[in-house]
C-alpha cells in the first residue's frame, strides 16, 4: 500500500468513527466512509492515479461527496470535512469506539457528562471513581471498561501478528538488497508465528568487516525512526511505521544454524533443550554445540545439525513452546505441519450481496488469478445481521441462481454457495430450512449477545443437519473484545459428535480459534477449517495467518477440512443431513 492510500485510508476510517459516535442519520455516512477506506487500503495503485482515470467513484463506498473528500486530499493533504469534524468529536476517543465497554453511547456520556477528550483522561476518571458515579454506570460497566482498556494496552505494547509480519518485510527486502548480507531470517516470536509480537528478531549473516556498514544501512534507512542500542554484531531500533523495536543481530556464516536456533526461541523450548545437552556432555550456545570436556564445538551450521545431534528432529519454529514437541521430536514423532500449499479452498468469503467489497464475480476472478484453489465459498450475512446489510431468505435464493451462472461460465463447481448464518438467541438460524438445504455450505456465527454464556447457542447449532462450521467460534477479536463466556470442551464434543468443523480463522484481530483451541479441538478430532473470511482482495491473503495458527496447534493437513478435495467434503455435509433424517 502507498503511504499517500494509508493517510487516506485513516482520515475516511476516522471520519467513519465521528460519523458513528454522532449516530442516528450519520450512520449511513460512517459505512460509507468505513467501506472506502478499507477498499483504499487494498488498492493496487495510488489513488490519485483513479482520479485521473475516472475510475475513483468504482471503489466501494465512493459517492459524489467521498470523491470530493478525496480529490481535496490529493491535492491539499487535508479533508474540510475532517477538520470540522474533529471541532465537534472528542476524536481523542475515537479509537476506543470498537473496544468493548466503550462504543458510541458511552463515550458521548464520557464526554458530554465529564468532558472526557482522551485515552488517558479515560484511565484516569476510572481510576478516580468519576465514571463509577455516572448514572448508568455501575461496577459491572466499569469493570467492563477496565478489561476493554486492558485488552486494547496489550495490543498497543505489543503488535498483530500481520501487521508485524507487514513490517518485517520491508526490513528484509532492505537487508537482503545488501551483498553483505549473506543469509538474512526472522527469529523470534515472529518466527514462531505468535498472535501478538513484542519485538521483532532479525537475524543475519554477515562478515565481521562487513557489520557496521550493514548496521549504518539498517539505522538510517527511512524505517528507522531511532536507534535504541548499537553494538559489534548487534542493533535495535525503533521504527517509523508503528513506534516498535526492531533488534538485528549478525552473526558468521558458520554460526548460522546455533544463532537462528537460539534467537527463535522460544526461551523455554530452549531451556529445556539445554538441559538434555547437559545430559549428553554438551553446552549449547548462540554458537553452537560444544562438547562440555574439551570444548571441541561439535555443530551449529544448521539447525537441522543441532537438533540432530541431540538425538532429535527437526522440530518446527511454531512447535517451540515446549508444550511437549521435545519429547514428541526425541521419539521421531513430530507431525508433518499443514502449509499454506495444502489449502484447497477457503469456506468462508462475503460478496457485495451482504457486506464484502466485490462481486462475486470480481472474487472468483481475483481467486483464480492468485491463488491454485479448487473451490470457494460465498458465505453472506443473514437478515439479522442488519449492519451487515444481511440478506432475506429470497435473496439467497437469487443467489444460489447466480452461483449456478458463475460456474455454468466457468465450465465447473468452482464457486459454492453457502451463507454465514447467525446463530440466534435462542440457538436456532437466521435462514430456514428450505434454503439452508439448497446451500453447499454454511457457515453458522454468533455475532450478537457476546456477555451471556454462548454454549447452548453454539451446542445447538451444531446439532442442526445444515450446518457444516461454526465460524469464529469464540468471538474475541485481539485487542478489542474478549470471547463471550462458552464452555469450550462441550463444544468441541458437540461439533465432533455432529461433524460439525470448527472454523479457524484468519482476520488478523480474530485468529479464532487460537492455537491452544484449535490443538484441543484437533486432538478431540473436530475437523478444523481455515477461512479468511475475506470482505476484500486483500483478505484473501489471510490464509496464510490461519495456517500459522493451524501449525502451532499441531496439524497436520488431515486435521484441515479444506485441505481435501471437495466430493470428500460434500461427502461429510450430506453423511450429517441423512444422519438427521
Ligand atoms: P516477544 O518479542 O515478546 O514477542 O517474544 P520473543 O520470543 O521474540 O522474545 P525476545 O524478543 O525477548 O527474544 C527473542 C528470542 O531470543 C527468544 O525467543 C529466545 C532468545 N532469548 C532471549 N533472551 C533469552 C534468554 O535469556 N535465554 C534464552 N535461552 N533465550 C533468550
Ligand atoms: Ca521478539
Ligand atoms: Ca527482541
Ligand atoms: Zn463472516
Amino acid at each position: 500500500m502507498t503511504d499517500h492510500n494509508k493517510q487516506l485510508a485513516a482520515i475516511l476510517h476516522d471520519l467513519g468513527s465521528m460519523y458513528r459516535y454522532l449516530g442516528g442519520e450519520n450512520l449511513f455516512k460512517a459505512i460509507a466512509y468505513m467501506k472506502a477506506s478499507q477498499a483504499i487500503k487494498g488498492l493496487p495503485g495510488d489513488i490519485s492515479v483513479y482520479l485521473k482515470d475516472g475510475t475513483v467513484r468504482d471503489i466501494p463506498g465512493v459517492g459524489e461527496s467521498l470523491e470530493k473528500d478525496i480529490r481535496e486530499f490529493t491535492s491539499t493533504g487535508t479533508v474540510t470535512r475532517f477538520e470540522n469534524l474533529i471541532k465537534i468529536v472528542p476524536h481523542g476517543l475515537m479509537e476506543l469506539i470498537d473496544i468493548s465497554g466503550f462504543g458510541p453511547q458511552s463515550l458521548k456520556r464520557l464526554h458530554q457528562d465529564l468532558h472526557i477528550e482522551t485515552k488517558e483522561e479515560v484511565v484516569k476518571a476510572l481510576e478516580d471513581g468519576r465514571i463509577g458515579q455516572l448514572k448508568g454506570f455501575g461496577p459491572k460497566k466499569v469493570e467492563n471498561m477496565l478489561r476493554g482498556l486492558k485488552l486494547h494496552k496489550h495490543v498497543e505494547e505489543r503488535m498483530l501478528l500481520c501487521d508485524a509480519l507487514e513490517v518485517s518485510e520491508k526490513l528484509l527486502t532492505l537487508l537482503k538488497a545488501l551483498p553483505e548480507v549473506k543469509r538474512v531470517e526472522l527469529a523470534g516470536s515472529l518466527r514462531r508465528k505468535k498472535e501478538t509480537i513484542g519485538d521483532l528478531d532479525i537475524l543475519a549473516a554477515v562478515n565481521i568487516k562487513d557489520r557496521k556498514k550493514v548496521i549504518a544501512v539498517f539505522t538510517d534507512s527511512k524505517l528507522a525512526q531511532k536507534v535504541l542500542a548499537k553494538g559489534d554484531t548487534r542493533v535495535s531500533i525503533i521504527m517509523k511505521e508503528n513506534a516498535k523495536q526492531a533488534d538485528l543481530r549478525m552473526v558468521d556464516e558458520s554460526e548460522w544454524g546455533a544463532a537462528l536456533q537460539y534467537f527463535t526461541g522460544s526461551k523455554d523450548h530452549n531451556i529445556h533443550l539445554r538441559g538434555i545437552a547437559r545430559d549428553k556432555g554438551y553446552k549449547i550456545s548462540e554458537y553452537g554445540i560444544f562438547n562440555i570436556h574439551n570444548h571441541k564445538r561439535i555443530a551449529g551450521k544448521t539447525e537441522e545439525e543441532l537438533y540432530s545431534q541431540l538425538g532429535m528432529q527437526y522440530i518446527p519454529p511454531e512447535m517451540r513452546e515446549d508444550n511437549g514437541e521435545i519429547e514428541l521430536a526425541l521419539k521421531g514423532k513430530i507431525p508433518k505441519l499443514v502449509e499454506l500449499r495444502d489449502i484447497k479452498g477457503d469456506l468462508h468469503m462475503h460478496s457485495d450481496w451482504s457486506d464484502g467489497l466485490q462481486t462475486m464475480d470480481e472474487l472468483v476472478d481475483f481467486v483464480k488469478k492468485n491463488f491454485s484453489y479448487d473451490y470457494i465459498a460465498v458465505t453472506d450475512h443473514t437478515k439479522s445481521s442488519r449492519i451487515a446489510r444481511g440478506m432475506e431468505d429470497k435473496e439467497f435464493l437469487e443467489q444460489i441462481e447466480a452461483v449456478k451462472v458463475i460456474n455454468h461460465k466457468l465450465g465447473n463447481d468452482f464457486l459454492k454457495a453457502g451463507a454465514e448464518v447467525d446463530i440466534l438467541a435462542d440457538g436456532s438460524l437466521d435462514l430456514a430450512d428450505e434454503v439452508l438445504l439448497q446451500l453447499d455450505w454454511v457457515v453458522a456465527s454468533i455475532h450478537s449477545g457476546f456477555s451471556r454464556n454462548n454454549t447452548d447457542r453454539l451446542v445447538k447449532a451444531c446439532e442442526n443437519p445444515y450446518v457444516n462450521c461454526i465460524g469464529h467460534p469464540t468471538g474475541r477479536l485481539i485487542g478489542k473484545r474478549e470471547p463471550y463466556p462458552v464452555d469450550i470442551a462441550a463444544l468441541i464434543k458437540a461439533a465432533a459428535a455432529t461433524s460439525t468443523a470448527l472454523e479457524i480463522n484468519g482476520q488478523p484481530d480474530r485468529l479464532d480459534l487460537n492455537d491452544e483451541l484449535a490443538s484441543e479441538a484437533r486432538k478431540a478430532g473436530v475437523n478444523l477449517v481455515i477461512n479468511t473470511d475475506s470482505h476484500k482482495y486483500n483478505d484473501c491473503s489471510f490464509m496464510s495467518l490461519g495456517v500459522d495458527i493451524a501449525r502451532r496447534a499441531w496439524c497436520t493437513a488431515d486435521n484441515i477440512l479444506n485441505t481435501k478435495p471437495w466430493y470428500e467434503i460434500e461427502k461429510l455435509t450430506s453423511k450429517k443431513k441423512l444422519s438427521f433424517a
